[in-house]
């Protein structure tokens, strides 16, 4: 049988992609939440590429699917450590087919390349990246960094369902989270698209992550008054909607004078949501990033200080309960430097460069070393439909993964 060629691979690749795509709630788009019935066919559709790729798999107490190569046991000192590799699985509402799959569907394709290797290596494709269905994220990170708070397993989603019942139905056993944490991981790598315009403006493939940006996620509610829109006169109405509309200028002014920074409102609903009523209560959501924890967080002062202004300024009253933190992490200089050379044995300069996205790889760094390359992706555009990389730029990311994992392995 001949090896396929990286092309081939390629091709093939995007083919399962394209077929994992249709694992969705929502007909016609990309739609598929932590623990949600498309969630769980795609473990089951992922779970066969592993298993066609020789590897042993198993979902784990958090409902990540896990495939496992053991080492040749050749050396003592490596039984038991893994390398691990992956990204995730669920997606954002209405979303791109490559943020997280792409990089899970290359790590199981280059596990080939480990095939006598004296560690375990180990594909990990979480499930819980986005948020979204319930509030927090990364409970399939942190666990197996061994930074899981059990008490993630309580929160609800709009329906009332616990993340602890909806694993149960997954088929998995929340209550072994404990036993999920790995002992001294080798190291971690996690390919992912850009998500942003860099790489494509610098006519560069593929690129390597310097560290990952920290990010706060917020949940605000401004409450007035609800009342008759026909009966109620505009003075001294108590308007949610328009102390929210004030509210995501305000957002939007904090992050304006530091160029690193960004801050969005990405979540609204409003109550009661008639036409014909004063809305008393909207919620809202704010998603903050910045380069540095200390820099995140004097965004996050500013936005407070704002709202609760906006809030006064209305005659409304301001909650705010912070739903996710985390204070991103630095990409290990020697993987950095791995990277770097098993994307020059291709003949390519990669730039290296910080991502402002989130991954679980911030969750995992906590445990181990880690990595991230980044691949091209069409303007830029993640989070959409529109989301896009080439055959070539993936052929030339599977071959910097196994130029990588080869060093990694045998030193060559
Ligand atoms: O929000 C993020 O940065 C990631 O896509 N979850
Ligand atoms: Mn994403
Ligand atoms: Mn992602």
């Amino acid at each position: 049988m001949t090896t396929p060629t990286l092309q081939g691979r390629a091709k093939a690749l995007l083919e399962r992609l394209d077929r994992l795509a249709a694992c969705s709630e929502t007909p016609g788009q990309i739609d598929r939440p932590y623990l949600s019935k498309s969630h769980r066919s795609a473990v089951a559709l992922v779970e066969s590429w592993m298993r066609q790729a020789g590897l042993e798999t198993r979902i784990d107490a958090l409902g990540t699917l896990v495939g496992k190569r053991r080492g040749s046991g050749t050396d003592p000192g490596m039984k038991g450590r893994s390398l691990l590799l992956g990204s995730h699985i669920d997606t954002v509402r209405n979303a791109g087919r490559y943020d997280g799959p792409l990089g899970v569907a290359i790590a199981i394709d280059c596990t080939a390349t480990l095939r006598d290797a004296p560690f375990d290596v180990e594909v990990l494709a979480f499930g819980d990246e986005e948020g979204g269905r319930f509030a927090g994220t990364l409970r399939g990170s942190r666990a197996v960094a061994g930074s899981f708070d059990p008490r993630l397993l309580d929160t609800t989603d709009a329906n009332g369902i616990s993340v602890r019942a909806a694993l149960r139905e997954l088929g998995a056993n929340p209550e072994a989270w404990r036993d999920e944490a790995r002992a001294a991981p080798l190291g971690y790598l996690e390919i992912h698209i850009e998500q942003g315009p860099v790489l494509e403006r610098m006519g560069a493939p593929l690129g390597v992550v310097t560290s990952i940006a920290a990010a706060t996620r917020l949940q605000l509610e401004l409450r007035g008054e609800a009342g008759h829109a026909g009966t109620v006169p505009m003075g001294g109405r108590r308007d949610a909607l328009v102390g929210a509309a004030d509210a995501i200028r305000a957002v939007r002014d904090s992050a304006l004078p530091h160029p690193e920074s960004v801050a969005t409102v990405g979540q609204l609903t409003v109550e009661p949501g008639a036409p014909n009523v004063i809305p008393g209560l909207v919620r809202f959501t704010v998603d903050l990033r910045a380069p540095t924890v200390s820099q995140r967080d004097a965004l996050e002062s500013e936005v407070t200080r704002r709202l609760q202004a906006v809030a006064d300024a209305n005659d409304l009253s301001l909650a705010m309960t912070r739903i996710h933190a985390s204070d991103g992490c630095a990409c290990a200089p020697a993987l950095q430097d791995r990277l770097d050379r098993a994307v020059r044995s291709l003949g390519l300069t990669p730039p290296r460069l910080p991502s402002g996205a989130g991954h679980d790889a911030m969750a995992i760094a906590a445990a181990t070393e880690v990595a991230m390359l980044f691949v091209r992706c069409k303007g830029g555009i993640s989070h959409n439909p529109a989301e896009s990389v080439t055959e070539d730029d993936v052929a030339l990311a599977i071959g910097a993964t196994d130029a990588f994992l080869r060093e990694f392995a045998h030193g060559t």
